[in-house]
């Protein structure tokens, strides 16, 4: 079974978490966003949106990285997807939270325009009201979460870790490039730092914090 991934990319950082997480043997193969390698044509043959991650396990491939979550959970028999129909749909509910309004407001309106360079030709007044947008759905989003974490936690559905903590940590978290303050929702700060103490997190996000602690020292820089 074989993984492409770049641990830069948001999607792949929850699929690369639970692999590491749960030793699962699934190979890695590096794949360069910043390179842009998804771009190739022996890439585009594999997956043509030209996204990461992609699973492929014999002639099965898939390109959504909730499907490859779901997939490496049921083929290794692993808890964190419930087979219970009743716990998995709950599972897929946060599954798709995370990666539906949460994801457009807290990381593509929030996060993304102040880090992908792509989007570099976005004026400061367009920047300022995106952040606006965003700010709002963040907050709305946020204080949903801390709730539920504060009411039913320690993990996202309940008792136990799920695939759904695996997905929302890294979108949760992709918000520290922009050094989010994640203050008024202590919950949810309890739970990212349960799940920073986990083994899968250094495999998986060691990449991205280094670009991190790379943007506040350019920060600060700018600031002095
Ligand atoms: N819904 C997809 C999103 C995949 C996606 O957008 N991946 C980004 C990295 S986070 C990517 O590969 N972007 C390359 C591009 O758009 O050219 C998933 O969750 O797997």
């Amino acid at each position: 079974m074989h993984l492409y991934a770049d641990p830069l990319s948001t999607s792949c950082r929850p699929v690369l978490m639970m692999i590491a997480d749960q030793s699962l043997a699934v190979e890695i193969i590096p794949v360069n966003l910043h390179l842009n390698e998804t771009a190739e044509p022996d890439f585009l043959a594999i997956n043509p949106n030209g996204t990461l991650p992609v699973l492929r396990d014999g002639d099965l491939v898939l390109t959504e990285s909730s499907a490859i979550l779901k997939h490496l959970a049921l083929r290794f028999d692993l808890a964190v997807y419930p087979t219970d129909p009743r716990a998995q749909i709950l599972v897929d509910e946060m599954v798709s939270w995370f990666s539906t309004n949460f994801w457009a407001y807290h990381c593509i309106l929030g996060t993304y325009p102040r880090m992908l360079p792509a989007l570099g030709w976005l004026n400061p007044i367009t920047l300022n009201e995106i952040s606006m947008l965003a700010a709002h759905g963040s907050a709305r989003y946020l204080t949903v979460l801390d709730r539920r974490l504060a009411q039913g936690g320690p993990f996202v559905c309940g008792p136990d870790l799920t695939i759904a903590d695996y997905t929302g940590i890294a979108k949760v978290t992709l918000a520290d490039y922009v050094d989010f303050d994640f203050s008024p929702y202590p919950a949810v700060s309890r739970w990212c730092a349960r799940m920073r103490e986990r083994d899968g997190w250094t495999a998986a996000f060691a990449g991205f914090t280094g670009l991190v602690d790379a943007a506040r020292q350019q920060r600060s820089a700018t600031v002095a």
